[in-house]
């Protein structure tokens, strides 16, 4: 039987840049400027390293219809690198970069091969004359695509390992194919789905067939956070043998929580210690991302470093990542809440400031995008446990908002013209936001609390 090695990549976007406050200009400018570009670069790279066979991009591998020259000369130029090494490259257009007027504007080397619009496109891929795998996919022809145009992926099943690539947003219905894991699974004869659309990595189906998420190789805003990567995948025959992450980006984005309540914090009262604490927190964070392996994983790692998969289990390293942007979340009831509570915009961003200073000369880098303050008052709890009458009602009135439908409308309705935006991420407005169950809910919290907070005031006096 034959092995070999390919890599499932998707939603590269060469073309943007990541998203960062205060990145304007220096360094970061720079890193913001250049890390989808550098990502790529690793992402053939590794390819080289691991003697991959081929490449799959499921889709969005430029991040708009029409091309731009440094996107353009980059891919094709890594894609001759590739070619001189045997490694082939099978892209599909996606919902960013559909096939339109829009074409390459470099010649690309014999090694790549990207999919129709239409109808679907079959590649073979061979070893010495012999067929080992096919890939079959089909490009985007529009900035959507409401056909099921996995229905029309018919392979044999001949004892051949078969790849369907498709760039879908896995609902039942919408503008980017519709379709669930349980229509790919009946598709038959294939044995590896390499998905793209979501940026997210994911492995939703282990086996027979395989169906997984690869995510995007770097990510570009707190949207996309964690370590950006592709995955690794070893085949022997039509079994997979080794699956893993492959890490991509240079910076990665972060928010982490700190607790006002904490053993550290819990007696601290003033900004001083705050600031002192959080300084330390960025020293831990950097020189996590010195060692092997060293991040913390997402919390769903498993999710999708499945250990299903023993091949390929050497640990990757994670020395691609040059520094991180991070969003400190003040949370948790404690004293410094009364400091934090009364900071106008002014202040937060003197906070914010401040870090970045005198975080500056940590490598990898740490910088402060932001400082969110979602802290409560330690008298809270104590007023609820005082006043019954005042705690049956608040508990009853947000319960109706949960369990009512009309009483939530009515709520929502009143909460203006901001809160009116798409849950849809691709049809997004810059100035509206989606009010999801999770803002909902934390809108209705952050209410309690102050209610709360102004009793307790009032009880102090
Ligand atoms: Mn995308």
């Amino acid at each position: 039987m034959s092995r070999f090695r390919f890599i499932h990549a998707a939603d590269i976007h060469l073309g943007s840049m990541l998203h960062i406050d205060g990145a304007e200009e220096g360094m970061l400018a720079d890193h913001c400027r250049k890390a989808v570009y550098k990502a790529f670069e690793r992402l053939c790279q590794k390819a080289v390293e691991y003697q991959v066979k081929f490449i799959l991009i499921s889709g969005d591998l430029y991040d708009r219809e029409s091309r731009n020259v440094y996107a353009n000369r980059l891919f094709a130029d890594m894609c001759r690198k590739l070619d001189e090494k045997g490694i082939g490259v099978f892209v599909a257009a996606g919902n960013h970069d559909p096939l339109m007027e829009s074409q390459e504007l470099f010649a690309l080397t014999p090694n790549v091969h990207i999919c129709k619009a239409g109808s679907p496109s079959v590649f073979e891929v061979t070893d010495d004359g012999r067929v080992i795998a096919r890939v079959i996919g089909q490009s985007y022809n529009a900035p959507g695509v409401r056909d099921r145009i996995y229905r029309e992926f018919n392979l044999p099943g001949d004892g051949i390992f078969n790849i369907a690539m498709l760039h879908t947003q896995l609902e039942a219905s919408g503008n980017y194919i519709p379709s669930t894991v349980s229509d790919l699974m009946n598709v038959p004869n294939i044995h590896y789905w390499a998905l793209g659309h979501i940026h997210k990595p994911g492995i939703l189906n282990k086996r027979k067939p395989v169906i997984a998420y690869s995510g995007t190789p770097q990510g570009r805003d707190f949207g996309e956070e964690g370590p950006g990567g592709c995955f690794l995948v070893e085949v022997d025959g039509t079994e997979i043998t080794g699956m893993k992450r492959i890490i991509t980006s240079s910076v990665m984005f972060r928010t982490i929580n700190i607790d006002i309540s904490s053993d550290e914090l819990k007696n601290a009262e003033d900004l001083t210690t705050l600031e002192a604490y959080i300084v330390d927190k960025a020293n831990q964070v950097a020189l996590g991302l010195t060692g092997t392996a060293a991040v913390e994983p997402p919390a769903d790692a498993d999710a999708y470093l499945s250990k299903v998969y023993e091949g390929l289990n050497e640990p990757d390293d994670f020395m691609a990542i040059e520094g991180c942007a991070v969003r400190w979340l003040l949370s948790g009831r404690g004293n410094l809440h009364r400091v934090l509570r009364n900071l106008d915009d002014g202040g937060v961003a003197d906070i914010t400031q401040a870090l970045r200073s005198k975080l500056e000369s940590l490598r990898p880098f740490i910088w402060t995008d932001s400082v969110v303050i979602r802290t409560s008052s330690p008298l809270t709890d104590q007023t609820l446990a005082e006043h019954a009458t005042l705690r049956k009602l608040l508990e009853q009135s947000v319960g109706e908002l949960f369990s009512d439908e009309s009483k939530a409308r009515q709520l929502k309705s009143g909460l203006g013209l901001v809160w009116q935006g798409s849950g849809d991420h691709e049809a997004r407005v810059e100035d509206r936001f989606f009010l999801d169950d999770d803002t909902f809910r934390s809108v209705i919290e952050d209410a309690c609390q102050l209610i709360l907070e102004k009793i307790s005031e009032k009880a102090g006096d």
